[in-house]
């Protein structure tokens, strides 16, 4: 089992104002997470005050190509919908058993597309009933400010508003069903902030520095 290392650093003297840059360091056997797996890495920021949340008019988009659900991390707000369109020449299905945003599309063929509402935040697991290695993971947020890094780790939020909260981050690694997925949070912002621990599989546990 890999061990995984997380750290979140933030700029010199930042505070919770209009902006908040930040870096995202992580380290999986030694090794930085590879560029193309900062995809996999959200970062939201919650507003100590509640915060309206109002979904876009243009739905999010989770396909499936080459037997995958793309994006495989996809972070939205609640109200969202998604759509699931198939752009594989086979059939696929979409469904989910978390709490609260349950749902299942049924088998859906090569250029149909099924719609899904999500009203309720929290981490919904999806699966294609088809393709059992198939895994994508939707975060449904109540807060609008939400991020992905870059390649290089760094993520900025230009619109913050003032007054304390708390930026987290929660992370998916696992490439397929038959590995860990691993999840973490880290809250309360710091000049530094650490996490590390032994993931098992369907570990869903939070880690908070
Ligand atoms: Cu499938």
């Amino acid at each position: 089992m890999r061990r995984l290392v997380l750290a979140l650093l933030f700029a010199p003297g930042f505070t919770l104002a209009a902006a908040l840059e930040g870096h995202v360091a992580l380290v999986v056997d030694g090794k930085p997470l590879r560029a193309e797996e900062a995809a996999d890495v959200v970062v939201y920021f919650r507003p100590a005050a509640a915060t309206a949340v109002k979904p876009p008019a243009v739905p999010y988009e989770m396909g499936t190509k080459r037997k995958q659900f793309v994006p495989r991390v996809l972070p939205v707000v609640i109200g969202s919908q998604v759509r699931f369109p198939n752009q594989d020449p086979i059939l696929h299905n979409a469904f989910s058993t978390s709490k609260d945003n349950a749902f299942d599309v049924g088998l859906y063929g090569s250029g149909e597309e099924q719609v899904v509402t999500f009203t309720h935040a929290g981490y919904v697991r999806v699966y294609c009933n088809v393709h059992h290695s198939m895994v994508g993971h939707i975060l449904v947020l109540d807060t609008p400010y939400f991020t992905h890094p870059g390649a290089d780790g760094k993520f900025t939020f230009a619109d913050l508003p003032s007054g304390r909260g708390d930026l987290r981050r929660q992370v998916h690694l696992c490439r397929s069903a038959e590995r860990a997925r691993r999840s973490r949070d880290l809250a309360r912002p710091r000049d530094t902030l650490a996490c590390a621990g032994r993931a098992r599989r369907n570990d869903c546990r939070r880690c908070h520095a």
